[in-house]
């Protein structure tokens, strides 16, 4: 069994995100979204989140593309999740290209196109948030 892994806030779930879930989940046979807490979300990346954390992960649990959500509370933990849930290939949007080269010594790492037109901070500013 091919083990994928992701990261990241998924706050205002948008069809940006699931194009991502899809192609992650298509390199293999399992996907694990590793999703920001609400704490990680606030003091290390200055996201205030519109759902919380329980909320946006029973979201993304009703993904079909999604086998397994887990917290991701550190930048730190992307290394020994990899170890830990026996992941073969790393998948992150390529706003992110280059950033988790490092992981290339334990697994595959692929940096698939963000859907360009769409953002949860463009959603919040249409909507005069
Ligand atoms: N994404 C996308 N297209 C969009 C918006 C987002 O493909 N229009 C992708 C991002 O590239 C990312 C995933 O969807 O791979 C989740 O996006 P965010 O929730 O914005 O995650 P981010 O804040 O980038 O957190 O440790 C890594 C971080 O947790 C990533």
């Amino acid at each position: 069994m091919k083990r994928i892994i992701t990261y990241g806030t998924y706050d205002l779930l948008h069809y940006g995100h699931i194009s991502l879930l899809k192609r992650a989940r298509e390199l293999g046979d399992y996907l694990i979204v590793a999703l920001s807490t609400d704490a990680f979300n606030w003091n290390s990346k200055q996201k205030k989140c519109y759902f919380s954390y329980e909320k946006r992960k029973q979201l993304l649990e009703a993904v079909r593309y999604v086998d397994l959500v887990i917290p991701e509370e550190c930048w730190e933990q992307k290394a020994e999740d990899v170890k830990l849930y026996k992941v073969d290939v790393f998948v992150m949007g390529d706003d992110w290209k280059g950033k988790f080269d490092f992981l290339k010594e334990q697994c595959e790492v692929v940096y698939l196109p963000r859907t360009p037109e769409i953002s949860t901070t463009q959603i919040k500013k249409e909507l005069g948030k």
